[in-house]
């Protein structure tokens, strides 16, 4: 069914919620895209998109909070997957989170690779994940905004290679088997750089 069609004073999962009240046609393609600030661990959805490290063990930032949240056993089924590169992404059980799934990619850092290179990698990073949803049944995914924290990577390009990299997979083979993608901010900076970066990939009809 359509989010508007939702009744927002029933009891709606904390997602679904977020996205009643955040819901415009200027931030929505077909109603398949919205923003969400707040904190990606408590999501009730299909998969969520962890910001890794190429040895998906942890670490800090949101890769932090997740295996908190998470608990031990996250580590565990990371500890037999051997890794991933940078760019590419892989799944794991949501354990102890509302989310069913978490999907670990590893982004760029910034100031390791030349800028193009690491637009590249950046956008891979959105496919990748894209891609293992789709393969694992996941019908919706958060986003939270990969490399622009301890990585580095500048909020309004890595905003702009978001809404881009995630307008051409849902206009894509593949794409329609995506219900809803959320992107997830938490700092001020992204918030911003979220809404400029929607409004321009994805104009109002
Ligand atoms: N919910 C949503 N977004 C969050 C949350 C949260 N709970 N916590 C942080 N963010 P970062 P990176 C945002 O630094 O730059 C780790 O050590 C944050 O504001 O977590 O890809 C890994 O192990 C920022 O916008 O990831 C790697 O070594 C975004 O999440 C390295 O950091 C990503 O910031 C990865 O660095």
């Amino acid at each position: 069914g359509t989010l508007s069609a939702l009744d927002p004073n029933t009891d709606l999962p904390p997602v679904y919620a977020a996205l009643v009240e955040r819901f415009t046609p200027s931030n929505a393609i077909n109603g398949r895209v919205s923003l969400y600030r707040g904190d990606m661990t408590k999501l009730e959805i299909d998969s969520v998109v962890n910001a890794a490290n190429r040895s998906l063990l942890g670490g800090g930032g949101i890769d932090g909070a997740i295996h908190r949240a998470a608990g031990f056993d996250l580590l565990k089924e990371c500890r037999t997957l051997g890794g991933c590169a940078t760019g590419d992404a892989k799944i794991t059980a949501g354990y102890n989170l509302p989310a069913r799934h978490i999907i670990h990619t590893v982004g760029p850092v910034y100031y390791e690779v030349d800028k193009v290179e690491a637009e590249e990698l950046l956008s891979s990073c959105y496919r990748s994940s894209l891609r293992v949803a789709v393969e694992n049944a996941c019908r919706s995914i958060a986003f939270c905004a990969i490399s622009t924290g301890i990585y580095g990577f500048p909020s309004k390009a890595a905003a702009r290679i978001a809404a881009t990299t995630v307008r051409d997979f849902l206009a894509g083979p593949g794409g329609g088997k995506i219900d809803q993608v959320v992107f997830v901010t938490f700092e001020e900076k992204d918030v911003r750089a979220y809404e400029t970066a929607i409004a321009v990939v994805f104009p109002p009809v």
